[in-house]
């Protein structure tokens, strides 16, 4: 170990001076493992000793390393030890095709996690999320140097066990004694890592920003609208910040979703007009799953036309989907015209009004100006209007706003990445801590998945852990 040590600050992966770190703060101490890739005695000597750090006791069938810098590392382990190795994609390109995690592997298999350094865990957990929905079990992680930075808490926490190499006040010391650092320096980095012993999770990596938000339950207090004021409780009452968005091939499907995946969700979301099987009987079918499960039925219909229009559009046609969906959403391109349409019909039932603020396909053009006047349409008839369906309200010129308001945020998936059709995503911790939204709608994350309802509980954790660490 001690040998190892000197040879990673021989090579400069361990440097001492000033160093300003991504979350801003300044740091005696500055740690660049990717280094070792050009030490192929240096890297096989490390995945041998960082194996061996394992408790034999340990199970595990694969292994995978945490983008980039660990993968070398998992590779060298995987070939030294004969152990499989997976991939985990960091931006997945084509959701229909490609996959998060590649390799061969089957459910239900152990899969531990290599890391080369963990400050808050953060990494690790945004490995982890994808091998889980993926089906594997995560209970191990072994990582190179520990910062001793809270990674190890926030770990155990969410059901991984950290074994570390060396820890980082071990390694100063060993560098002391061999001199190859000053009393002085070793004092400093001492009294540093002391002075920021906890990293919490929220940050994701290249953000500072931790948003305190008021809890959904008081917010509950503040709305207007009864669905809007429902739609926070469900939440409170299930924890769960997830919107299933619900694009199987038919209304039996549609419906078999439902009940699977019902009680990790608060919210799910259907476009009835792409069902090939609809008949008069599905909204009440729906309800019923809705009533067993505590969840909202949000019809994503996106109305766009003129009042008179949108009014007939609403109650009328083969889908009466005011007879059953608690919300509907709807464009202002028509002007405001088209909230007084819905209003109209939909205020009497109770029902609630999301608007499209944003969206989050590319080259979209609802942004700037025209979310502006989104948010002041909605302040005008808050009685109706329950949110918006939003892409980053953090940005917005008021933040969120209105608290009584909220945010819906679709393209959400494990990993950051696209469609072939322009859809982009984003993970559901950026969608709620960084980018200030509520509510995270996934559709083909969970319901392409192996097994949804896993996925989907998978998912509902991530989004709720994201806004506890806000409350905080
Ligand atoms: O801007 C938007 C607005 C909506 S409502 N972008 C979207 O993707 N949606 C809907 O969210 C879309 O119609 C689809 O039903 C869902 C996203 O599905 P996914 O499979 O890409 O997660």
């Amino acid at each position: 170990m001690e040998s190892l040590v000197v040879q990673l600050h021989d090579i400069a992966a361990v440097k001492f001076g000033s160093f300003k770190l991504k979350s801003g703060i300044n740091s005696p101490i500055y740690i660049d493992l990717r280094l070792i890739v050009s030490y192929p005695s240096l890297l096989r000597q490390i995945s041998q000793t960082l194996i061996s750090v394992v408790p034999p006791s340990v199970r595990y069938d694969v292994v995978c390393g945490v983008p980039y810098t660990a993968l070398p590392i998992a590779t060298c382990v995987s070939v030294s030890s004969d152990i499989p190795m997976l991939m985990r994609r960091k931006e997945v390109k084509d959701y229909g095709t490609s996959k998060a995690i590649e390799g061969a592997f089957r459910q239900n298999q152990v899969c531990l996690i290599v890391e080369d350094l963990v400050t808050s865990g953060a990494s690790v957990l945004e490995t982890a999320a994808p091998l889980r929905a993926a089906g594997l079990e995560v209970t191990d992680a072994v990582v190179m140097i520990d910062r001793e930075q809270g990674g190890r808490k926030n770990l155990a926490e969410n059901g991984i066990k950290l074994h570390s190499m060396v820890k980082l006040t071990e390694m100063v010391r060993i560098l002391k004694e061999k001199g190859k650092v000053s009393n002085e320096t070793e004092k400093m980095v001492m009294k540093f890592l002391q002075e920021n012993q906890k990293v919490s999770v929220p940050r994701t990596a290249g953000t500072d920003k931790v948003r305190v938000r008021i809890p959904y339950g008081e917010r509950a207090n503040m709305a207007k609208n009864p669905t809007g004021k429902k739609l926070y409780e469900i939440m409170v009452q299930k924890e769960t910040n997830l919107c299933l968005a619900a694009d199987v091939a038919t209304a039996a499907e549609l419906l078999d979703i439902a009940d699977k995946v019902g009680p990790e969700i608060c919210m799910l979301k259907t476009h009835v007009d792409i069902l090939p099987d609809f008949t008069p009987d599905f909204g009440s079918k729906l309800r019923l799953i809705a009533e067993k499960h505590n969840f909202l039925i949000f019809e994503d219909r996106k109305f766009a036309d003129i009042g008179n229009t949108v009014t007939r559009q609403y109650e009328g046609g083969i889908f009466h989907i005011l007879e059953w969906a608690d919300i509907v959403n709807a464009h202002i391109i028509s002007g405001p015209g088209i909230v007084d349409g819905l209003k109209l019909k939909g205020l009497l039932r109770g029902r609630g009004l999301l608007l499209l603020a944003e969206m989050s396909s590319s080259g979209n053009f609802a942004k700037g100006d025209y979310t502006t006047a989104v948010v002041k349409i909605a302040e005008e008839h808050s009685d109706f209007v329950i949110g918006f369906i939003s892409v980053n309200p953090a940005l917005w010129p008021g933040g969120p706003g209105n608290p009584s308001l909220i945010h819906a945020t679709p393209g959400v998936q494990m990993v950051k990445g696209r469609d072939d059709l322009g859809q982009q995503y984003n993970t559901p911790y950026s969608v709620i801590s960084d980018r200030g939204s509520d509510i995270i709608i996934v559709g083909r994350g969970i319901i392409k998945a192996a097994n949804p309802e896993e996925a989907a509980r998978e998912y509902r954790l991530q989004g709720w852990d994201a806004y506890l660490a806000n409350c905080k």
